[in-house]
């Protein structure tokens, strides 16, 4: 049998429609780890707080967690491609970046 020209594009699209993965940001030591993330679109990226003092993930105009108390996380889902560097409010020094692509 052949398949049509239209089930082949269906099928060269499969990995688009991938399951979503969850990628976990540990905010430690006063830092973003790992500071450096690459993601595909619809994954979910959450950090959690480690440390004893709230932290936030930043990207402004993109994204923004609010206070992330000591023990607690905030879940995000990854748009279309592109780079988003963010940083903590509270801690400037703070700084790190998501590649989604
Ligand atoms: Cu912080």
């Amino acid at each position: 049998m052949r398949l049509s020209a239209l089930a082949w594009a269906a099928l060269a699209a499969l990995p688009a429609l991938a399951a979503a993965e969850t990628h976990v940001v540990t905010m430690e030591a006063m830092g973003f780890r790992p500071a450096e993330l690459v993601v595909r679109p619809g994954d979910r990226v959450v950090w959690q707080n480690k440390d004893l003092v709230p932290h936030t993930a930043t990207a402004r105009g993109r994204f923004d967690s609010g206070e992330i108390a000591a023990g607690k996380s905030w879940a995000w889902t990854a748009p279309g491609p592109g780079r988003l560097d963010y940083v903590c409010t509270f801690h400037p020094g703070m700084k790190a970046g998501i590649v989604v692509q």
